[in-house]
């Protein structure tokens, strides 16, 4: 099948069209979901990537050489997110999963914004921010500020997200394996497609013969796969789609 990209309303209206027959779909998404609620993005010019160290502060090596320093800025990032609020690209993802019977939110982001706005199905393959885990028996606290010793088995505490070089976890990625492989419809939303496995999910999707939809204001690397790119904010380009559903 022909790719073609540029926003149009005729693409949307390919979408909406591909949405109106779908049985089951999987929104797949990254942090410039979050972008319109105040959330930083990773790769953009001006995110977290651009100013902080990946080494330093998302791999094993980074923690271990410096606990403090990482435990203080997940901290901080913590203190952002409880600041902020879902936006309406979230708000449109929660609303698309009451039309179909199997949908899938399959996100990379650590913020919980998802099921804030109400998305109820939700895997989170790179973990999430709000919780503590132990890096030896995996037993998680929901207080981040909380013991830096696991009180079960005496391991060092570590937010409950996926460090670069680290596994993914594992039943979660299988779910959202499947859910790709199984789909009619994915939307990747708001994610530059430069992190694997994750960014393979889209690839997946298309090969097990879903139609793939791209939703960002830039091309990334997965443009020239995706069967149509919307380019736009998500939070402008989902209620189109919803509104233009409901006609
Ligand atoms: C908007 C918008 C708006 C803006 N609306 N859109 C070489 C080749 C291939 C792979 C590798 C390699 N070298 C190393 C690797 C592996 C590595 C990897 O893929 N690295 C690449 C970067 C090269 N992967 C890993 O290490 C993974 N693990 C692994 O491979 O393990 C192997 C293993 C197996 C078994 C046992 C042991 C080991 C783990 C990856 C973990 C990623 N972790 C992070 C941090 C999470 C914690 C935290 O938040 O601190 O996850 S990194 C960061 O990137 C975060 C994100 O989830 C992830 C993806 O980023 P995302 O979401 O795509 O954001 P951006 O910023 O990249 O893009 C934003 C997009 O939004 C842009 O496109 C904008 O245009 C767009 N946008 N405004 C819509 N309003």
């Amino acid at each position: 099948m022909m790719s073609y990209q540029v926003q149009t309303n005729a693409d949307i209206d390919v979408v909406v069209q591909r949405l109106s027959t779908a049985q089951s779909v999987v929104a797949f998404t990254g942090a410039g979901v979050s972008a319109e609620s105040g959330v930083a993005t990773f790769r953009d010019p001006d995110g977290l990537w651009a100013k902080f160290s990946p080494q330093e502060l998302a791999s094993m090596d980074g923690f271990l050489a410096n606990p403090e320093r990482v435990r203080d800025w997940y901290e901080y990032r913590r203190s952002v997110i409880s600041a902020v609020e879902p936006n309406p690209g979230h708000q449109a993802i929660a609303e698309l999963e009451k039309r179909f019977e199997a949908f899938t939110v399959v996100t990379q982001n650590v913020d919980r914004l998802h099921q804030r706005a109400g998305s109820q199905n939700v895997l989170e393959v790179h973990g999430n921010l709000i919780e503590n885990r132990c890096n030896t028996c995996w037993w998680i606290d929901d207080a981040f500020v909380g013991a830096l010793e696991c009180s079960q088995c005496g391991g060092v505490m570590r937010p409950n997200v996926v460090w670069f070089g680290e596994g993914l976890p594992e039943s979660t990625f299988a779910a959202a394996e499947d859910a790709s492989r199984s789909c009619d419809v994915m939307l990747s939303i708001g994610t530059s497609s430069e992190v694997y496995p994750a960014a393979g999910l889209p690839h997946e999707a298309r090969n097990f013969g879903a139609f793939v939809v791209e939703v960002n204001p830039n091309e990334t690397s997965f443009t020239p796969y995706a069967h149509v790119s919307l380019r736009g904010a998500s939070g402008k380009v989902l209620p189109q789609i919803i509104s233009r559903m409901a006609q």
